[in-house]
C-alpha cells in the first residue's frame, strides 16, 4: 500500500463493512476506496486468481481474501514504519543493551516484524500478495515481498519517513527506496574511488599519528566512510550545476576533510600542525587548525566545477549551523538563487553535539521560513555513538541523535559506517531529494570512533567494553579492501601498493613543508575580505529632494490599496511634518537611510523579532490591506524606483541564538548588502551570546573574516523592569579591542541615519552595535530637520554649542539620558553647565573628545553621568579609556550605584533614581 488508506486499513473491520457494500454496489463506496478494491481484487469474485507461485508450490486454498491482504498491507507498511529499527546499522553490532544506542525498555515495545504480530498464518508465505506499485515486483508470493522489504528497510540503511506528513514526499521516498530496494547500484569506477578514498583517509591519519604523536587531530578513524560519502556529493554536485556548498563541520575529521575534499595541500597542513598561526596567513591571531575555514573549487574529469566553502567555526559546537545557513542564503540572494538549487548547505554533526545542543533545533526552525530557507540542507552525522566520554545513554533520551530533526517533514536515513557504497547511495538520494523539495535531509552514518575523544585520551577508563570491539574490528579500508579483492575490483597487492604510494607523497610533502618552514602561501578563509580597510571620511548626507522623493514614496497609500486607518494617520502625521516643519523623526530618518541606501543600488536586510512593524509600533515598513480577503502586504520601500535593490525584512522567529547568527553569515557575504539584526529588547541578546563572543567580535582575529553587520538593541533605563532595560552595552564594550567593532548610542535622528549610511558606505566592514531607543522614538526634542539629513556626517561627539564660552561644569553622557539632562538644564535659565554627547563608544574617539574639550575652560573636571547601574552602562569603560587619553582630567561618576540586577522592577522606585541622577549631575560637591 502506498496510499493514505494504510492507517484505515489498521481497522479490519471497518474495511470488511466497506468490502461488503463493495460486492454488494460498488457504487455504495467512496471512488478511492472503489479504486482500491478494483486494483486489488482480480475476477468477477473479490478474490485474486491463484498465482502460478502459490498453485505450484501445493496450496489447495482459494485466492486470498481481502483480509489477508489487509493484514499483509499491515506487516508491509510496519517496515516501512519501524523497519529501520532492525535494521543492521551498528558496525559494532548491538554488543550490550547497556551500550546500546536504543533505551532498552523501549526496545521490547516495538511492532516484531513477525507474521504472528501481524495474525498472517505461516502458510500464507507462499501466496502472491500485492505489495505496491513501487516495490519491484508488486505482487509476489508473501515471501518474497518480506524478503524484499526486509531488504529496503532493515539492511544497512534505516529510512525513517512516516513522520513526514505530506503525501507527495512519503511516495516520492517510497518510489525511490524501493524501486531500487535500496541498493546501490555503483560501478566499478565508484567502487575503486571509494576504496581510494578510504585507503587515502586511513593513511593520512595514520601518518599524522606517527609524524605528529600527541597533537590533536580529532581523528576520523572509525567513521572514515565520511569522505567517500562527501566526495560523492561535491563530484555529483558539480555535474548538477550546483555552483556552491557551504560546508560546516565539527572538528571530527575535519583535517581529512580539509585535505580530500577540499583539496588543501598536505605541506598546508603540516605547517599548521608545526604552527597553527602560520606566518604566511594574513594578519590575526589565528586559530587551530581545526577552526580555520577554508575555499576551493572542485573540478570533476568532465570539467564540471562546484565551489566548496567550509567556514570558520569555533569550538561551540554546532554554533556554527546558522551562520551556514546564512551564508548560503546571502549567496543565494546575490546570485538571484530564488528556486534556492545552486547553492546549497551541507552541515556535519557529532552525534553528542546534534542531539545536545538548542541551536540545532533553532537552525532547523530557520529552514522552512521565507526569510530564512536556504532550500535545503544536507546533514551528515558522524554518530561515533560517543560524545568525549559520555555514550549515548547519558547523552540524549532519545533513541536516534537525529531524532530532533523530526520536527521537520523531512527523511532521516541511518546507515552503516561499514557500509561505504550504501553512505554513497544515501547521499546521492538525499541530493535528489534536496533539489526536488526544498527541504533538509538527514544522513546519520552510524559509526564508531577509534581512538579517544581526541589522540591523548584513553577511552577504555570509561568503555572497556566498547574498546574491546573496537580494537578487534578492523578498519572499513581493510574490510571494504577485502570486498574488492574479492569481487576484483583491486587485488591486495595493488592496494599495497597504492597504500605506499599515499604515504610517499605525504612523507615528500611533509619534508618540503619543514624545509620551507611554512613559508607557502595558504588560501585564505571561507568568506569574507582578508585585508580591513580604512574607514574614510565618507559623505553620508542625501539631497534633500531625494529625500524628499523618498519620504513621499514612504507616506503615499498606492490607489487601490486600504490601509489601517490608525496607520493612515501615523503615515500622514510623518508626511505633514515633513512637508510644514521639514522634521524628521527617529523610524522617519531611518527609512529614509534605507531608501537612499536601496535606489542607490545597496540591498537592505533587517530581521528580528516583530521588525516589519517595529516592537514599537514605530516602523511600519510593511502595510496590511485591511480589506483583501488574503491580506496583501506592500512595502512601500520596495516601490521607489525601478531598478532599485530590494529590502529585505523579515519577522524573525523567536531565537537570538539562531537569528544572530545567520544575519551574521548572510552579513559576510556581501559587503553591499547593510544587514541588520535587531533584537525585541537589548537584553534578549544575550540568548546569543556565543555569536557576540564568538564571532563578531573576534572573527576578524582569529580567522581574517569581516562582516559588517548591524545590531540594533534597544536599551534604556525607562522603569520597565530589569529584563527591558539593557542592551549590555557593558558587556561589548569589554569586548572591544583592537577596533574590532564599533559601538554607538546615537541620540538623534540625523545621527542614526548618518551611523546607518556610513555603515555600507564607509569602507570599514567591522560589525557595528547600536544601543537604539525605545521612548526616543517619539519623545518630541528628538526629531532632527532633513537638513542635518542632507549634509554632514555622523559624529561621533555632540558638542553643547552656546555653551563653550559660559560653562563653569562640563557633563559627559551616552544615549537617553541626555534629554532628561536637558529638561533639568532648562528649568535653569542661569545655568553654566554644558552636556556633551558621547555617541560613538567605540573606538573611543580620543581626539574627536580633545578637539570638543579644548573647546572649555574648564578642564579639570567633568562629569561622566549615565542612568544605568555603575557596573552596567558605559562606565567602567569609559573611564578607564578616558584616564588614559585624558590623565590630567579627573572623571567624575553620577549614576545609579551598583547593581546586581539590571533595573528596578518598580516604575516608582525608577523614577526616584532617575530624578537623583539627574539632580546629582548638576550639584557640585
Ligand atoms: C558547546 C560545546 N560544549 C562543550 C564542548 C566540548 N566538547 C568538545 S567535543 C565534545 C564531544 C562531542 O561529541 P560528538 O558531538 O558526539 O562528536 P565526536 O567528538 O564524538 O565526534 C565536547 C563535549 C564544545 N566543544 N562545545
Amino acid at each position: 500500500m502506498i496510499d493514505g488508506r494504510q492507517e484505515t486499513l489498521d481497522n479490519i473491520d471497518y474495511v470488511e463493512e466497506l468490502y461488503a457494500r463493495w460486492q454488494k454496489d460498488p457504487k455504495g463506496v467512496d471512488g478511492s476506496w472503489r479504486a482500491y478494491f478494483e486494483e486489488t481484487t482480480v475476477g468477477p469474485k473479490p478474490v485474486v486468481e491463484m498465482p502460478s507461485g502459490a498453485a505450484e508450490s501445493g496450496d489447495k486454498r482459494q485466492p486470498f481474501q481481502l483480509l489477508e491482504q489487509s493484514r499483509v498491507d499491515r506487516l508491509l507498511w510496519a517496515y516501512r514504519d519501524v523497519g529501520y529499527l532492525y535494521a543492521r546499522l551498528n558496525p559494532l553490532g548491538d554488543y550490550s543493551p547497556d551500550h546500546s544506542y536504543l533505551p532498552y525498555e523501549d526496545h521490547q515495545e516495538y511492532e516484531r516484524l513477525t507474521l504472528e504480530e501481524f495474525g498472517i498464518p505461516a502458510e500464507d508465505l507462499d501466496l502472491v500478495f500485492f505489495a505496491g506499485r513501487s516495490m519491484q515486483p508488486s505482487t509476489a508470493p508473501l515471501r518474497t515481498l518480506i524478503e524484499a522489504f526486509r531488504t529496503t528497510y532493515c539492511s544497512s540503511i534505516g529510512a525513517e519517513f512516516l513522520h513526514i506528513q505530506n503525501k507527495n514526499i512519503r511516495r516520492w521516498l517510497i518510489n525511490a527506496m524501493e524501486s531500487t530496494h535500496n541498493h546501490p547500484n555503483i560501478t566499478v569506477e565508484q567502487r575503486r574511488t571509494i576504496l581510494d578514498d578510504l585507503m587515502r583517509t586511513e593513511e593520512l591519519e595514520h601518518f599524522l599519528d606517527t609524524f605528529f604523536l600527541g597533537q590533536r587531530r580529532f581523528s576520523l578513524e572509525g567513521s572514515e566512510a565520511l569522505v567517500p560519502a562527501l566526495h560523492f556529493l561535491v563530484d555529483s554536485a558539480a555535474r548538477q550545476g550546483i555552483e556552491d556548498i557551504v560546508l560546516g563541520a565539527t572538528h571530527r575529521g575535519r583535517l581529512s576533510i580539509l585535505t580530500t575534499i577540499l583539496n588543501m595541500s598536505a605541506e598546508e597542513l603540516f605547517s599548521r600542525f608545526d604552527e597553527n598561526f602560520h606566518p604566511g596567513m594574513y594578519g590575526g591571531a589565528g586559530d587551530v587548525k581545526y577552526h580555520i575555514g577554508y575555499d576551493t573549487v572542485h573540478v570533476n574529469d568532465d570539467g564540471s566545477s562546484v565551489r566548496i566553502s567550509l567556514a570558520s567555526n569555533p569550538s561551540h559546537l554546532e554554533s556554527v549551523d546558522p551562520v551556514v545557513q546564512g551564508i548560503a542564503r546571502a549567496r543565494q540572494d546575490k546570485k538571484g538563487d530564488t528556486d534556492r538549487k545552486r547553492v546549497i548547505p551541507v552541515l556535519i554533526h557529532g552525534d553528542a553535539a546534534i542531539s545536545g545542543q538548542g541551536v540545532v533545533a533553532e537552525t532547523f526552525n530557520l529552514s522552512r521560513l521565507s526569510g530564512y530557507s536556504s532550500g535545503g540542507t544536507i546533514h551528515i552525522v558522524i554518530n561515533n555513538q560517543i560524545g568525549f566520554t559520555t555514550p549515548s545513554r547519558s547523552a540524549r533520551s532519545t533513541f536516534f541523535p537525529t531524532d530532533v530533526a523530526k520536527m521537520l517533514p523531512i527523511p532521516i536515513f541511518h546507515v552503516n559506517g561499514d557500509n561505504p557504497e550504501s553512505i554513497v547511495y544515501i547521499v546521492d538520494l538525499a541530493l535528489r531529494f534536496r533539489q526536488t523539495f526544498g527541504r533538509d535531509c538527514i544522513i546519520d552514518v552510524f559509526c564508531y570512533r577509534r581512538h579517544g575523544h581526541n589522540e591523548g585520551d584513553e577511552p577504555a577508563f570509561t568503555h572497556p567494553r566498547m574498546y574491546q570491539l573496537i580494537g578487534a574490528h578492523a578498519s572499513i579500508a581493510t574490510l571494504y579492501g577485502d570486498i574488492c579483492d574479492q569481487q576484483g575490483i583491486m587485488s591486495k597487492q595493488d592496494q599495497q601498493q597504492v597504500r605506499q604510494e599515499h604515504h610517499a607523497r605525504l612523507k615528500a610533502s611533509l619534508d618540503k613543508a619543514r624545509l620551507e618552514n611554512g613559508n607557502g602561501t595558504p588560501r585564505g578563509p571561507a568568506a569574507g575580505n582578508p585585508v580591513p580597510r580604512e574607514e574614510s571620511a565618507v559623505q553620508t548626507g542625501v539631497a534633500e529632494e531625494t529625500l524628499r522623493a523618498i519620504a513621499a514614496g514612504l507616506t503615499t497609500v498606492p490607489a487601490g490599496f486600504h490601509i489601517n486607518p490608525k496607520l493612515l494617520q501615523i503615515v500622514s502625521n510623518k508626511a505633514q511634518t515633513l512637508a510644514e516643519k521639514n522634521l524628521v523623526d527617529w523610524s522617519l530618518a531611518e527609512s529614509l537611510a534605507f531608501g537612499s541606501l536601496l535606489i542607490a543600488g545597496m540591498p537592505v536586510r533587517l530581521s528580528g523579532q516583530d521588525s516589519e512593524r517595529g516592537t514599537f509600533a514605530q516602523r511600519h515598513l510593511t502595510w496590511w490591506d485591511i480589506e483583501s480577503p488574503t491580506p496583501a502586504p506592500y512595502t512601500p520601500l520596495n516601490a521607489l524606483r525601478k531598478g532599485q535593490a530590494p529590502l529585505r525584512v523579515f519577522d524573525s522567529p523567536l531565537s537570538e541564538f539562531s537569528v544572530l547568527g545567520f544575519e551574521y553569515g548572510y552579513s559576510l557575504v556581501d559587503e553591499a548588502t547593510l544587514t541588520i539584526w535587531e533584537a525585541q529588547f537589548g537584553d534578549f541578546a544575550n540568548g546569543a551570546q556565543v555569536v557576540i563572543d564568538n564571532y563578531l567580535c573576534c572573527a576578524e582575529r582569529k580567522w581574517q573574516q569581516n562582516s559588517g553587520l548591524v545590531l540594533l538593541l534597544p536599551h534604556g533605563s525607562e522603569g520597565q523592569g530589569p529584563d527591558h532595560s539593557n542592551g549590555h552595552l557593558e558587556r561589548f564594550l569589554q569586548l572591544c579591542a583592537q577596533d574590532n567593532m564599533k559601538v554607538c548610542n546615537a541620540t538623534t535622528p540625523a545621527q542614526y541615519f548618518h551611523l546607518l549610511r556610513r555603515q555600507v558606505l564607509g569602507g570599514l566592514r567591522k560589525p557595528l552595535v547600536i544601543m537604539s531607543p525605545k521612548s526616543l522614538l517619539r519623545h518630541p526634542l528628538v526629531v532632527s530637520s532633513l537638513s542635518d539629513l542632507a549634509k554632514g556626517n555622523f559624529e561621533e561627539v555632540l558638542d553643547d554649542p552656546g555653551k563653550t564660552e559660559t560653562a563653569a561644569r562640563v557633563l559627559l553622557c551616552s544615549g537617553k539620558i541626555y534629554y532628561d539632562l536637558l529638561a533639568h538644564r532648562d528649568n535653569d535659565a542661569q545655568s553654566d553647565t554644558a552636556i556633551l554627547r558621547l555617541e560613538q563608544l567605540y573606538p573611543f574617539p580620543s581626539k574627536k573628545i580633545k578637539d570638543v574639550l579644548d573647546r572649555y575652560r574648564t578642564k579639570k573636571e567633568i562629569v561622566w553621568v549615565q542612568e544605568e547601574h555603575k557596573n552596567y552602562g558605559a562606565w567602567r569603560n569609559v573611564c578607564d579609556r578616558f584616564t588614559e587619553h585624558f590623565p590630567d582630567v579627573k572623571l567624575l561618576y553620577r549614576g545609579r550605584p551598583e547593581s546586581a540586577s539590571a533595573a528596578t522592577g518598580r516604575l516608582k522606585n525608577h523614577r526616584e533614581e532617575q530624578q537623583r541622577v539627574v539632580e546629582s549631575a548638576f550639584l557640585k560637591e
